[in-house]
């Protein structure tokens, strides 16, 4: 048994307890019927998130953008996007969720900017031009690119600009070009765009790749003697994770000088002192490094434990083990935001139906990100189970970095239009970010019949994978989904609870029991297709079930043999003989 992450005090930050739910706003809720979410239609929708049971939104980008990077290159910092709304919309949507005791975090994308940002337009005006230095410039080495440096999305980080003959550097796509975040002037700016959200009520932020705030400024090359592309190649034909693990270790050294460079402690500290003056505000980032947690209170109040998202398969061992060694890692008073899938991965439900019956599979994903220790981010689309997208032409690509893939697919790496379709359609990003399914309606009830939306809405909404299927069957996933989150709500030893591993005799029974302030609950998942009977012999208790198949009896007594049917959660109060269970009409945190 290992006592792991937990041990938390009395701290009740909100953000430890929520549960969070991402927004794609340009694929949640069409509002005007013109094919695209928008901020309206989240508005329309958000009684069906205070139905679900969220405690916080996390929107994606919502500001003004030309969109290559769908909103993550951005134009105006302190605007909405016009396919979106207004500001005026914006901050309607914050009145209702804040009447309804939902939070609202944002994105904020501080490493790059927009192409077309006035910043950068004014910055590549000319060498001598106020905000030259706000991006970063350098002059070309021997008449090509300062060094070797790559972009995450491939080809060259530095681009030329013809006019000025100086390369400028983006660690995503050459429209998303590089904010030099050294320059204090930059700096401020940040901040000031940080204080304009607070103050209109925001509770905090998502940073967008803090990791690629800095580079080396030696600019050294790196020494990684195997190409990008080839490297790409490898990891996506890798047949092992070993291979796969290998291709990617490549991939982090070739990128080593452009990421995670130590002056990014400073930034972080910087910002949550800025928000350390607004109370009850969070700082979330997107990376899975403890070292942002800082000393446990002077960084980001949350990063990521990727781990359930990234494996390619959920079994008790491999889950279990990877847990134990995440939360052996993080500083005392750091808590981990944990998901199944965000904008930039496949679906949960698609990624595991390779290694386990698909239904089960998502409700076995779902039961464990709502019961382990750290903050759920349930990702949209999620609790309905929707599926990835098979793309059948390129044309209706969207996401530039799949055209990218789908190109080098063909041109470096010579495969036929179907493999590089196939490679495209596995490793691109737009097949998850797919209109919502609100019902089987033509267009799945997101845009009108008649409207061509943004990205197909996947042909699966007409075959029960839509809101409007699910929302009065206890039994759908939909269902599945909204009992978890609000028992969750009903027991914090769930919400907050420390969290320490049994051992069964089973290894296909993931086991645990999370405590706090004496009180437990039991969670047990049947990660295999066989029928398992498990002895816990969990003395003087009685355990109250909470979640699980129909088959159980209500209660039982805990030194009892518990039967697990094949893929079956298993989530049960632990009640001392002499004290009456907690009322489950009652909520025990307020929203
Ligand atoms: O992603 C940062 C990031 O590290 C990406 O390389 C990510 O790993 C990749 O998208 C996986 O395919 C963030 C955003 O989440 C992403 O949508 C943006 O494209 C990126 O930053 C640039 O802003
Ligand atoms: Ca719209």
């Amino acid at each position: 048994m290992i006592a792991a992450a937990g041990e938390r005090g009395s701290d009740r930050s909100w953000w430890r307890e929520a549960v969070f739910y991402q927004v794609y706003p340009r694929s949640f809720a069409d509002g005007n019927g013109d094919g695209i979410g928008d901020v309206p239609g989240i508005i329309d929708r958000i009684d069906y998130l205070a139905e679900l049971g969220i405690d916080a939104i996390w929107l994606s980008p919502h500001y003004p953008s030309p969109l290559a990077d769908l909103g993550y290159d951005v134009t105006d910092y302190k605007g909405v996007h016009p396919d979106y709304g207004t500001l005026a919309d914006f901050e309607r949507l914050l009145a209702a969720a804040h009447a309804r005791g939902i939070r609202v975090v944002i994105d904020l994308v501080l490493n790059h900017t927009s192409d077309q940002h006035p910043w950068f337009v004014a910055s590549r005006s000319s060498r001598d031009d106020p905000k030259r230095d706000w991006y970063v410039w350098e002059e070309p080495r021997d008449d090509g690119p300062p060094n070797n440096w790559m972009s995450q999305f491939g080809g060259s980080a530095w681009e030329l600009d013809p006019a000025t003959n100086e390369y400028y550097y983006h660690c995503f796509l050459r429209e998303q070009p590089d904010l030099n975040l050294r320059n204090p002037e930059v700096r401020a700016a940040i901040a000031d765009v940080m204080r304009f959200w607070l103050d209109l009520g925001v509770d905090g932020f998502r940073l967008d790749a803090p990791d690629a705030a800095f580079e080396d400024p030696t600019l050294a090359d790196h020494d990684e003697p195997v190409s990008l592309s080839e490297l790409r190649r490898r990891w996506v034909l890798a047949a092992t994770d070993e291979e796969r693990a290998e291709a990617e270790a490549g991939v982090a050294r070739m990128l080593a000088r452009q990421l995670d460079q130590p002056e990014v402690h400073g930034l972080m500290r910087e910002l949550r002192a800025l928000i350390d003056a607004y109370p009850g505000r969070a700082l979330i980032g997107e990376t899975d490094q403890v070292s942002y947690y800082g000393t446990g209170d002077d960084e980001l109040h949350l990063v990521f434990d990727f781990g359930l998202m990234r494996s390619s398969s959920l079994s008790a061992d491999v889950v279990r083990r990877h847990l134990v060694e995440r939360w052996a890692g993080i500083p005392e008073g750091g808590w981990d935001g944990i998901t199944l899938g965000n904008h930039d991965e496949p679906r949960v439900r698609s990624r595991l139906r390779a290694t386990m019956e698909e239904l089960p599979a998502a409700r076995l994903a779902a039961a464990l990100v709502l019961t382990l220790p750290g903050t759920p981010f349930l990702y949209y689309g999620e609790e309905i189970g929707m599926t990835d997208l098979r793309f059948d032409d390129p044309a209706q690509f969207r996401d530039n970095w799949g055209r990218w893939l789908y190109r080098a697919a063909a041109d470096e790496l010579g495969l036929s239009a179907a493999e590089a379709l196939d490679l495209a359609d596995r490793h691109g990003r737009d097949k998850a970010r797919t209109p919502m399914q609100w019902s089987d309606a033509p267009n799945g009830g997101f845009s009108p019949p008649d409207v061509a939306t943004w990205l197909p809405v996947n042909p699966d909404h007409a075959a029960g994978i839509n809101v409007a299927d699910q929302r009065e069957d206890p039994s759908s996933l939909l269902g599945f989904y909204r009992r978890l989150i609000a028992t969750r709500r009903h027991h914090d030893a769930l919400a907050r609870g420390d969290c320490e591993f049994l051992d069964t005799d089973e290894t296909d029974c993931l086991a645990y029991l999370r405590s706090v302030e004496g009180r437990s609950c039991l969670v047990m998942l049947n990660m295999g297709a066989r029928e398992l009977e498990i002895g816990l012999a969990l003395p003087g208790d009685e355990l109250r079930v909470l979640v699980a198949g129909t088959a159980h009896p209500p209660s039982q007594d805990a030194r009892a043999v518990v039967r697990l049917g094949a893929y079956e959660p298993y989530v049960a109060e632990l009640v001392p003989a002499d004290r009456p269970p907690r009322g489950s009409d009652r909520p025990t945190r307020p929203r």
